[in-house]
């Protein structure tokens, strides 16, 4: 059995950078084997300090080098069906940055190749599932410890956007993240998306209504909204309110320490989702070093990452029409059902 994952990180950018210190700092079980990325001297840069790690401009060259058992995609998602298939066909473990695929097309060939090999191997890197907090949430639902759950509120805030951020990055990129909380937190499949578009920011760049207003719905009937506003400028913001028959739970608010000195208040805004999210990313990737170990994954599936991108898919087309949209998707295969 293999004792250590010799990880290819692909994408150097601001993802993949981050899980390459993790990787080479902070993880047991695991090693930075190569680091991939279009911009080779980013590569270089990037596996500095990690010894018997290799810089390379090609995903397949790094697949093919006898060195390397795993992989870790971190490029953006609309690169990743291709890397994802190669990876497939060497049946190597695959963590793969959320989302798995842009559309549902594509992430359902992803799964049809995976049930094809016949065992899971794709982690998708909804990090969010492993935050104290989201999983305290979890058990009170799931342990029914305030009675039945009938509405989750959300607030996901960026300070910014990067360049290129389009108006349905504000679904795809951002809001996945939500349609994979709700289906984590319910257990259940999200049956329709409804998107509301009112006032939006003079700091929204062309092309973005910002903030926006997302409705979703599961199947027993609970009712999700998310406020998505990714140029809040005040810094960033994931919080949940859930209510229940017997009580209402609230996380991810403001973090301590909360001080008092010299006539004022307060605490520090949290800058970005590396800092919001940095132990829960640190959890997600022991979390698959683990399980891949062990032939297994340890975290969200390729069903996850298509059934998310079916919800991404519904709530792009509702963004345009403004209608509640119905998420269609396909039979779950038994490779993906709990025994
Ligand atoms: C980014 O890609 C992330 O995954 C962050 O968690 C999210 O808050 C942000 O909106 C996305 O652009």
């Amino acid at each position: 059995m293999t004792e250590t994952l010799r990880v290819a990180v692909i994408g150097a950018g601001r993802m993949g950078a981050d899980h390459i210190q993790r990787l080479s700092k902070r993880i047991h079980g695991a090693e930075v084997a190569a680091v991939v990325d279009v911009d080779l001297a980013r590569a270089q840069a990037a596996i500095e300090g990690i010894p018997g790690a290799v810089a390379l401009a090609d995903a397949e060259e790094a697949l093919n080098n006898g060195d390397v058992n795993a992989v870790l995609i971190a490029t953006p998602g609309f690169l990743h069906e291709d890397i994802l298939l190669k990876a497939l066909a060497k049946d190597i473990p695959i963590l793969c940055e959320k989302p798995l695929t842009p559309d549902a097309a594509s992430a359902w060939r992803i799964v049809e190749a995976e049930v094809a090999l016949g065992h899971q191997r794709i982690q998708v890197g909804f990090m969010r599932r492993f935050d104290a907090e989201y999983a305290t949430l979890g058990s009170i639902i799931r342990n029914h410890e305030l009675g039945e759950l009938l509405m989750l509120h959300h607030q996901h805030r960026n300070p910014n956007t990067p360049p290129g951020f389009t108006n349905e990055m504000l679904i795809n990129d951002s809001v996945v993240h939500e349609f994979d909380a709700v289906r984590f937190f319910t257990g259940e499949e999200i049956t329709s998306v409804q998107v509301r578009l009112g006032k939006s920011t003079r700091n929204a760049p062309n092309g973005q209504h910002d903030p926006q207003h997302v409705l979703l719905k599961t199947e027993s009937g609970v009712l999700a909204d998310v406020e998505i506003y990714v140029n809040a400028k005040f810094g960033y913001e994931v919080a949940t309110q859930a209510a229940f028959e017997d009580g209402i739970v609230n996380i991810g608010g403001d973090k301590g320490p909360y001080t008092r000195s010299s006539g004022r208040w307060g605490g520090n805004v949290t800058p970005g989702f590396e800092e919001r999210f940095g132990a829960a990313y640190d959890v997600e990737i022991q979390s698959w070093v683990d399980a891949a170990l062990r032939g297994g994954i340890g975290g969200p599936s390729a069903w996850d990452g298509y059934a998310t991108a079916a919800c991404c898919e519904a709530g792009v087309e509702a963004q345009k029409n403004g209608e509640k949209v119905a998420v269609k998707l396909a039979a779950k295969p038994d490779l993906y059902k709990e025994d």
